[in-house]
């Protein structure tokens, strides 16, 4: 395998499904899969069902969901995977946490820039709705943090109404890996 192994952080709001973080990382890991470059996502939500499914959304808890990503997602890189993180991770502090168990270059961290008010709108599971009326607590955007990067190596925006797809998106990660030559 002639592969040089990163970690590709997504990090944004919840319920962005159009362009959100879960669909910029099935079509990433579908474009790398296409140029014969072996990916693996690993979806906070899926990873809460599993291996962190004793983990809640308190600050503690989001933390160490976060720790233990970090370090599975170092275990990918050094295996050689591309590994695609796809979690809200809110607090700059444990993303830089995460950053700093990999090589210098290697944490490519990905700001999804959607606004709060287009998430909301969007609300493909119904939990922004739920948050506004009190029946979920501490919900990210709306009564609970969330820190965007300050030193992200890349910012996908979601510009006014012209709508970038997921692929457009993964295309802008694809030529950085390029250039910086993981790919
Ligand atoms: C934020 C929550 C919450 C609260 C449940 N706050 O749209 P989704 O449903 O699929 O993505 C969200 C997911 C967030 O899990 P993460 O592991 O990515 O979060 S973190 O990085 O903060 O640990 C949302 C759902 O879980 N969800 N309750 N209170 N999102």
């Amino acid at each position: 395998l002639q592969q040089k192994g990163c970690v590709i952080w997504l990090t944004g709001l919840s319920g962005s499904a159009l362009v959100g973080k879960s669909s910029i990382a099935c079509a990433l890991s579908r474009s790398l899969h296409s140029k014969g470059k072996l990916s693996y996502i690993l979806d906070g939500d899926n990873i809460r069902h599993g291996l962190n499914h004793d983990l809640s959304f308190r600050a503690e808890d989001r933390s160490e969901n976060i720790r233990r990503i970090g370090e599975v997602a170092k275990l990918f890189a050094d295996a050689g995977v591309i590994c695609i993180t796809s979690l809200i991770s809110p607090y700059r502090k444990d993303r830089d946490s995460c950053r700093a168990l990999l090589p210098k270059g290697d944490f490519i961290e990905v700001f999804i820039d959607v606004p709060l008010h287009v998430c909301e709108a969007r609300d493909p599971k119904g939990l922004y709705k739920l948050a506004r009326a009190g029946k979920i607590k501490g919900f990210t955007g709306i009564d609970d943090p969330y820190e965007p990067p300050c030193n992200c190596e890349i910012i996908l925006q979601q510009k006014g109404s012209d709508c970038q797809t997921p692929s457009d998106m993964a295309q802008i990660v694809i030529s950085y890996l390029e250039e910086n030559g993981y790919l």
